[in-house]
């Protein structure tokens, strides 16, 4: 069975709307990207050098990063070679086989699955530079945990601007959870001490902990994370079970220098990569699982509330791939 079968068979088993999120989502780096690949692919009839060497050119132009593209295109080779591949067009499904288990390779299949408990609380800190999409993220997420049935709490600790807690407690209402919050310019390790409180009164099952993110002021950033962690730590063994460092995949390898910062500074337990909808450049969650060795567990794929889809490498490469995909599956039936 072709391999985009396989991947269509594997995702029917889940919900259509999921892969149709992604598919939506990826919609400007499918046009981008994939259409590139297309029309390299109908240039080319034989794969030689020089299809590799454009194929390198469209992959680094789509964000991948420069070593993935490396060892991407290298193991491509070897496949076409073991295979005995002369027909470009068959190369499509090579690529997107050699995406997956490149993503994939390591890692368990389970690893974008949050770490929540089931008996006692589960404290989860948002991290990330201002702008990236964290309160948002947040909002969602809540909205998502509370439809499987959790009590969700938020602490607002960003507290450098009004506007930021005030922006926390409008998600509070839209989703119907509880915010806790101090008023502007307080301590942020104040704020989550009587969030923790709060969540350990009321029975809650999760905390979501919102926090500040001038990294123009970057010592300052990491001393002040530290601070809300060590309360975290301290109130609640084994927490935070999750810390989430946002990247915004509109600002390219940019994120990618975001994240070695906060990772110097801070155990980052996985990443949240918003605003996939919004760049042409997807390519970079590759770049992200490659170079930072932290797993991609939730992506932004627009501004609704159910627009938070946990990622797993093939149903990324389904939004990719989609119309190929859903071309060879038509064929069959
Ligand atoms: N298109 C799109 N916009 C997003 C996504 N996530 C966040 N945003 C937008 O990004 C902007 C900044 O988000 P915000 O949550 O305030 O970022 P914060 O400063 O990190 O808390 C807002 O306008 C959000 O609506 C996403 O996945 N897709
Ligand atoms: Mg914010």
């Amino acid at each position: 069975m072709s391999f985009f079968k396989k991947l269509k068979e594997k995702l029917s088993s889940q919900t259509e709307s999921v892969s149709e999120k992604f598919r939506e989502g990826l919609t400007k780096t499918r046009d981008n990207f994939t259409s590139k690949v297309n029309d390299l692919v109908s240039r080319y009839r034989k794969v030689d050098e020089e299809f590799f060497e454009e194929l390198e050119e469209i992959l680094i132009q789509a964000d991948v990063g420069f070593e993935t593209v490396m060892e991407l295109v290298e193991e491509l080779k070897k496949e076409v070679k073991r295979r005995n591949i002369q027909d470009t067009k068959e190369v499509q499904a090579v690529i997107s086989e050699k995406l997956v288990e490149m993503y994939e390779n390591g890692t368990n299949d389970g690893s974008f699955h949050l770490n929540i408990q089931e008996d006692g609380l589960t404290v989860i800190l948002f991290v990330g530079v201002n702008g990236v999409g964290k309160t948002t993220t947040i909002g969602k997420l809540a909205h998502k945990l509370k439809r499987e049935g959790k009590k969700v709490l938020l602490a607002a600790g960003d507290t450098f601007r009004a506007g930021a807690i005030e922006q926390l407690e409008v998600w509070g209402e839209r989703v119907g959870v509880d915010v806790i919050k101090q008023g502007e310019g307080s301590d942020p390790a104040a704020v989550m001490y009587d969030a923790i409180q709060s969540a350990k009164s009321r029975k809650a099952d999760i905390l979501i902990c919102d926090t500040a993110g001038r990294l123009q002021n970057k010592v300052n950033l990491m001393k002040e994370l530290e601070k809300v962690k060590r309360v975290i730590e301290r109130e609640v063994p084994g927490a935070p079970q999750e810390v989430l460092l946002v990247l915004d995949a509109t600002t390219g390898q940019n994120a990618l220098i975001q994240a070695k910062t906060f990772k110097e500074a801070t155990d980052v337990s996985g990443i949240v990569l918003t605003k996939l909808d919004g760049t042409a450049k997807g390519g970079i969650v590759l770049a992200i699982r490659k170079e930072l060795h932290i797993p991609v567990k939730y992506v932004g794929l627009g501004e609704k509330m159910d627009d938070l889809q946990e990622f797993n490498a093939e149903r990324y490469v389904y939004g990719l791939f989609a119309d190929l995909v859903e071309a060879e599956a038509a064929e069959e039936s």
